[in-house]
């Protein structure tokens, strides 16, 4: 069978990491390549082995025969670039977060239905091994019906040299980490009702806020998001989300040592599940890059079967309602109930 015929849109910082997971999964050829910056576009062609790197994104996506297009730019070029894509009835991946409004991220979710395209937001963490694991224990019924959930992600890890874009931003680590953490939480808890959000600024040398914490409502439990880029913590070098899960018959806990202790009528088990080791690493640790092949792996198998990825466009508007609820609850002192 042909591979399927890939297309990249940026190849900036994180695209590293898609182009290695496109290179290395067996059923994806990378065709093309494109950047607005030439010399991204070309190191990306050669070290990633694409035919052809372009700077112009429609040129490479009326040129190209391409099975679908992975965007990985920033969030202000995302509509645009979506519904370029639908347009030419191209399969369509997008980095998160998905938009800077919800009405930009509806009219995205929206042009890729008209044109019958398949969607879906590069929402990884959720991939990652130690995640998946302890998901499938909460399926498995061995903490019983979850009521309580903490997840967060608080770190002195230094953003902004790889991102700068992060400093100079009026909205930040909602927007940019609190997808991650919503997705999160409704991965464990499913869907939330409601939901009350703080905001602060620590660090006076950027612009937007650096520390947030929701507490949100579901039918039968409460989760505590905390999420911040400030904290001088004893382990601030990886990217890994401390996760604390709480049912009726037991609780399950991921600690940033890649230990999962699962408590289970009263009797714990200790598991140890680092990161699937990829030759080419990540700056950001294995778990991202773990993360990223799987759900590229994911997308492939979505597409080779006709199944809607797990983070589709639709389901990821309800994660980012959540990042935009937490803005609006912070800024009124409210609660936020959902749509
Ligand atoms: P970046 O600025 O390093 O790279 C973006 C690239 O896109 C740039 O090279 C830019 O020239 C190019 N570009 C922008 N608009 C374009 C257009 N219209 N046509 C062609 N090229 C265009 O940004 P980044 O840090 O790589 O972030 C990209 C996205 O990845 C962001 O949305 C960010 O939130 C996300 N990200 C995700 C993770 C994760 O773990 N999931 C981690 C880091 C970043
Ligand atoms: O942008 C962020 C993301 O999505 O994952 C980690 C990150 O790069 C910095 O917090």
């Amino acid at each position: 069978m042909e591979k399927l015929k890939a297309g990249v849109i940026g190849c900036g910082f994180f695209a590293q990491n898609h182009l290695a997971a496109w290179q290395a999964i067996e059923d994806v050829r990378l065709v093309a390549v494109c950047d607005q910056q030439a010399a991204r576009a070309q190191d990306a062609k050669v070290q990633f082995g694409a035919d052809k790197a372009y700077t112009d994104a429609e040129e490479m996506v009326a040129t190209e025969d391409l099975n679908f297009v992975d965007i990985v730019t920033t969030p202000a070029s995302h509509r645009s670039l979506v519904e370029l894509v639908a347009r030419y009835g191209r399969h369509a991946i997008c980095q998160k977060p998905l938009a800077p409004s919800m009405e930009d991220a509806r009219a995205m979710v929206e042009a890729c239905k008209s044109a019958s395209v398949t969607f879906m937001v590069h929402e990884n963490f959720r991939w990652q091994g130690i995640i998946q694991r302890a998901r499938q224990f909460i399926d498995a019924g061995e903490i019983g019906d979850p009521f309580f959930a903490q997840i967060s992600f608080r770190t002195g890890y230094n953003v902004y040299p790889n991102q700068p874009y992060l400093a100079t931003d009026e909205r930040l680590v909602l927007y940019d980490m609190g997808v991650h953490i919503f997705d999160l939480v409704r991965f464990f808890m499913g869907e939330v009702l409601s939901l009350y959000a703080h905001t602060h600024q620590v660090n006076p040398e950027i612009r937007g806020e650096d520390v947030a914490t929701a507490v949100l409502r579901h039918h039968g439990g409460t989760s505590v998001a905390a999420m911040n880029y400030v904290s001088a913590v004893e382990h601030d070098e990886s990217i890994l989300i401390p996760v604390r899960i709480e049912g009726s018959n037991g609780s399950l806990e991921i600690r940033r040592d890649y230990q999962l202790n699962v408590v289970s009528d009263k009797r714990m088990k200790s598991y140890h599940v680092p990161p699937v080791e990829y030759s080419w690493g990540s700056t950001l640790g294995g778990a991202i890059m773990e993360s990223v092949m799987n759900i590229q792996r994911h997308w492939v198998e979505c597409l080779r079967n006709g199944r809607e990825p797990h983070t589709s466009g639709t389901d990821n508007l309800k994660t980012l309602e959540l990042v935009f609820g937490s803005y609006a609850s912070a800024a009124e002192n409210a609660i936020y109930h959902t749509q």
